[in-house]
């Protein structure tokens, strides 16, 4: 392991001003994603769907320090027959890589589901990182319920996820650690500040014991906010205080930084929501964002499969880049929203 090369890394993928774009979706995810836009899920359209969005120079020079790709996209070449990699890194991102293979129904546990893909992760590790993948991505899910969280889903989890830690830092590829407990469901925001708390509490007992260093992850927590059904939605300095809070209370200041998903948020909640962290401040790490659907929603709905949108779905890319750059300095305004793409 190169803690040195680990903790640059890290640095780089937190930079202020900068976050990541979740471009990982698996061949299911993205198709329901497509669906919506009335758009076929091919290995073309998925190509030239990514490949407008790493070819989004202002977006992915100034905002974006690093993306997450999936399996096929590491693999594949613009239509002009430069790897999709390339684009990123001559865009001066890094490239990262889901690892996980999915959650699966965890036995015994109704309802709940342990994420798989340990077997054979270091041989698989040991390819990305020869494609150019300097960070990987596993993400565990951690659903609220009745009865549930179950301890032992929790906890099987948070296992899987510090095994994958170890893994990544023995090939010199930066995990990115995400256990997202859902806003799916009607519970409130407290609840989901308890739940938070004992998943966060229970990946860091883990990761101490499977030996990670902390100096050399960077975390990718949700952020702690109501049920989308509860009918008591928290106000956004609710949600920034209490994500804080819990925040404060599990995770050690060795870790450089977070970059929080999006989890269903609209666009504009999520950005306001880290923004209000930033606002905040006074804590030991870098707060930024690593969002799929809050970044990649409006130019999926701009691009709508036309090759004549490609401006169009560019421009709202960018925009919402920039509002989540600003916000991860606190700096972000809502009047900023105005600027339709
Ligand atoms: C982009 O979506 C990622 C992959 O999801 P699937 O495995 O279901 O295809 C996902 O892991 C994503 O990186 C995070 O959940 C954050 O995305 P959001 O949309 O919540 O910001």
């Amino acid at each position: 392991m190169n803690l040195d090369q680990l903790v640059t890394t890290a640095a780089a993928m937190v930079k202020p001003g900068k976050g990541i774009l979740a471009a990982d979706e698996s061949s299911g995810t993205i198709k329901k994603r497509f669906d919506t836009i009335g758009v076929e899920s091919t290995p073309d359209n998925r190509r030239d769907y990514r490949e407008l969005l790493f070819r989004s120079s202002e977006a992915m020079k100034n905002y974006i320090s690093g993306v997450i790709l999936y399996d096929e996209t590491i693999r594949q070449l613009a239509a002009d027959g430069t790897p999709l990699v390339k684009l990123i890194e001559q865009a001066g991102a890094i490239p990262g890589i889901k690892v996980d293979l999915g959650a699966k129904p965890l036995p015994f546990c109704p309802g709940e589901t342990i994420t798989e893909g340990l077997d054979g992760l270091r041989e698989r590790l040991t390819e990305y990182h020869s494609l150019g993948a300097h960070f990987a991505k596993w993400r565990s899910v951690i659903d609220i319920g009745d009865g549930i969280p179950s301890g032992t889903a929790v906890k099987a989890n948070a296992h899987v996820l510090a095994r994958y830690a170890a893994l990544c830092q023995e090939q010199n590829v930066v995990p990115i650690v995400e256990p997202e407990v859902l806003m799916d469901g009607a519970h409130d925001i407290d609840r989901c500040a308890t739940v938070t708390e004992f998943v966060l509490k229970t990946v860091f007992q883990e990761l101490y014991e499977q030996r990670v260093v902390l100096e050399g992850i960077v975390l990718k927590p949700n952020m702690v906010i109501a049920g989308k059904m509860s009918p008591q939605q928290a106000s956004v300095d609710e949600v920034a205080e209490k994500t804080l809070m819990v925040l404060k209370r599990c995770v050690p200041s060795a870790v450089p930084g977070f970059a929080f998903l999006s989890g269903g948020q609209s666009d504009q909640e999520a950005t306001a929501h880290l923004d209000a962290m930033n606002r905040i401040g006074g804590v030991p790490w870098k707060l930024t964002f690593s969002y799929g659907r809050a970044l990649q929603a409006a130019p999926q709905k701009a691009w709508s499969g036309k090759p004549d949108n490609v401006a169009d779905a560019q421009r709202a890319f960018t925009h919402r880049a920039r509002m989540n750059s600003l916000a991860s300095k606190g700096e972000w305004r809502s009047d900023l929203e105005e600027r339709a793409t």
